[in-house]
């Protein structure tokens, strides 16, 4: 068993070449913040060169959340320019997910919101818990999603679902997204990682180069150019008071008032 601790993620691979990856900010439901962000990059690169990885598992830490989306705090003071700039960033690192050459299962262990339910979507598989949540509350902020998710939800649970699930920006529970093909199986927070890990052992028994393969040509299937339509659009709405009163309103705890402006 060999593991790397970040100040945010932390990286054990054990003896059969599982590789569980932990966003460890418990206290904020793993909020993705820049250093998460940042942390998970170089995480993501280590993964990937370590050849005694064979399947990675992402996960949050504590029993609450998987990740409850990026940090608002931190998504608060966003203008145009900042704005499109971190979702791009975010972007790239969520590609670097969903384009590693070896297999990724997300465990999805509670809330996944905005962007910890596209971290989640980044992932080849998901599996989740009885008490996840998965939802892009984004519009309830003022915001579109920004990591990808106007573009991996509808191809994951096709567009009529994905537009309700966006424009209402409500999440779904753990046996509805079983029913719509966002998760491929629920379990009990017990039996979650038993299962991740027999499912790792499945995989790991087949060829890796066929596994990277299989990867990247189910990942060219479909494939729009949307996501850099997304960034534009987020960052536009980085500028206007409806973002400024969404963050806020959440911050101060509080209902927001939209204007649309
Ligand atoms: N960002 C920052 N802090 C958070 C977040 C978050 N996303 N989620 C929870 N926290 C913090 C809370 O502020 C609180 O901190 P403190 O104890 O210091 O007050 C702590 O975590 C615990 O949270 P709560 O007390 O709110 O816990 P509850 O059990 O009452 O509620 C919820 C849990 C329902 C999950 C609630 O925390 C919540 O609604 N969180 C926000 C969910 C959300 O809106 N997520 C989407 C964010 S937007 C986004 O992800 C955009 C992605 C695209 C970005 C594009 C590039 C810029």
């Amino acid at each position: 068993m060999s593991q790397r601790t970040f100040e945010t993620i932390l990286l054990e691979t054990d003896e059969t070449g599982i590789a569980t990856l932990k966003i460890n900010r418990p206290d904020k439901l793993n909020a993705l913040n820049s250093r998460v962000l940042s942390e998970l990059e170089t995480a993501m690169k280590e993964v990937n060169s370590d050849e005694a990885i064979r399947v990675l598992l992402i996960t949050g830490a504590g029993e609450k959340a998987f990740v409850a989306g990026a940090d608002i705090k931190e998504l608060n003071t966003l203008n145009k320019e900042t704005g499109e700039m971190l979702a791009s960033r975010g972007q790239k690192i969520f590609d670097a997910v969903e384009n590693s050459k070896k297999p990724i299962i997300a465990i999805v262990n509670g809330y996944a919101l905005g962007g910890g339910a596209e971290l989640a979507m980044a992932c080849h598989i998901r599996v989740a818990t009885e008490n996840a949540l998965i939802g892009l509350p984004e519009v309830s902020l003022g915001l579109i999603p920004g990591y990808g998710g106007t573009q991996r939800l509808p191809a994951l649970v096709g567009k009529s679902k994905a537009m309700e699930m966006i424009l209402t920006g409500k999440p779904i529970k753990a046996d509805a997204a079983l029913q719509s093909g966002l998760v491929s199986a629920v379990l009990s927070i017990e039996e979650a990682l038993e299962y991740a890990k027999k499912l790792a052992g499945a995989i790991m028994k087949n060829g890796p180069l066929a596994l990277s393969a299989a990867i990247e040509a189910v990942n060219a299937s479909g494939r729009a150019n949307g996501f850099a339509r997304e960034a534009v659009l987020f960052s536009e709405l980085c500028e206007t008071e409806d973002f400024t009163e969404g963050t806020s309103a959440f911050l101060e705890k509080r209902n927001a008032q939209f204007k649309g402006k």
